[in-house]
């Protein structure tokens, strides 16, 4: 897996175009990639860099249970949406705070405003935590991942479970061309804090192995994209699970696939390191339904990566 993703990278650094963002941080870009990743060779996990399995075990069981509010996550000690949450609080009319415009970049660039921002933020994650009117309003994300993937709303007003149909579609003619869940919606967009960037994915079931391909419309390769792979990788070991099949391919389609100018050193560092041995996942048995599937029901082992590599998040 590493070499696959190491080889992405190369590939941007010496390929790449520098394109401006909406972040305003800038990027390098390409367009349009693919990978493959053999799921019995190994579970995902880059090795060159440490990577947090905690925190995308927490966040995939979070759109499993078609949850959208990051209360949830904070529980988890998972901070990986608090920026989007934030966001809506601070450009809301209840928010009585310093001024946060662009706090995301101004928190990199200048000290005395990053002390100002962090309590500002801790305030918010007190507020989700702790106040259920607050979290209704500034810690639901909308219609992101959750929403879509579990009740997706239809033009008649009814819901849909995606994931729901997969497994039973999966289960009941494992041929089906049909094994797809989109979580791109046209009619959604001006609702939503963040398109899907993982927008839509599809299962595919050949000699009792499950495989699945994701496609990305945007993607940063730094810090998103290892999540990205080692979700979905579990995404498919949790459906082969309950379907009774093993696991196949991995297969990552991107389209406009960047690393952040302000990533290109950690990524430079991390070509530098030697891939390891993948760690490998078990699932604890007797687990049926991917719905009760718990943090503790998930285990993975043999991971022994290198330190991890710190960077910033670009909002
Ligand atoms: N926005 C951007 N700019 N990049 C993304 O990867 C991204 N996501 C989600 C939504 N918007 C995005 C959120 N996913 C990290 C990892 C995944 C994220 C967001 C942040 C991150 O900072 N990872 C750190 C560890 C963080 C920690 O320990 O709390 C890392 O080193 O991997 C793409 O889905």
């Amino acid at each position: 897996a590493d070499h696959t993703y190491l080889q992405l990278c190369r590939y941007i650094l010496e390929n790449g175009t520098k394109k401006e963002d909406r972040t305003g941080t800038g990027t390098l870009s390409i367009f349009g990639y693919q990978m493959r990743f053999n799921l019995q060779e190994g579970f995902p996990l880059l090795t060159t860099k440490r990577v947090p399995f905690r925190l995308i075990a927490s966040e995939l069981l979070w759109f499993l249970k078609g949850d959208t509010n990051v209360r949830y996550l904070l529980q988890h000690n998972n901070h990986i949406w608090d920026e989007w949450g934030f966001q809506k609080w601070v450009t809301s009319s209840d928010y009585d705070g310093p001024d946060m415009t662009n706090f995301g970049l101004r928190s990199q660039e200048d000290e005395a405003f990053k002390a100002i921002y962090e309590a500002q933020m801790q305030r918010y994650q007190e507020k989700v935590l702790h106040d259920d009117d607050f979290a209704a309003l500034y810690g639901d994300l909308g219609n992101v991942y959750g929403k879509q993937w579990r009740s997706w709303e239809g033009a008649n007003g009814q819901t849909y479970d995606q994931i729901q149909y997969i497994i039973q579609e999966i289960k009941r003619n494992p041929d089906s061309r049909r094994l797809v869940c989109s979580a791109w919606s046209a009619s959604d967009l001006e609702h939503q804090q963040l398109p899907p960037c993982h927008y839509a994915f599809q299962f595919y079931v050949v000699d009792g192995k499950l495989s699945c391909m994701f496609n990305m419309r945007s993607n940063d390769v730094f810090l998103g994209l290892p999540f990205n792979i080692a979700s979905y990788a579990l995404l498919t070991h949790l459906i082969a699970h309950e379907c009774q099949l093993d696991v196949g391919e991995l297969i990552y389609t991107g389209a406009d696939v960047h690393i952040y100018s302000n990533h290109i050193e950690q990524v430079q560092t991390q070509l530098t390191r030697d891939p390891k041995k993948l760690p490998t996942l078990t699932i604890k048995p007797g687990v049926a339904s991917i719905f009760d599937v718990e943090l503790d029901d998930l285990q993975l082992n043999d991971y022994d990566p290198h330190p991890t590599i710190k960077a910033s998040v670009a909002v």
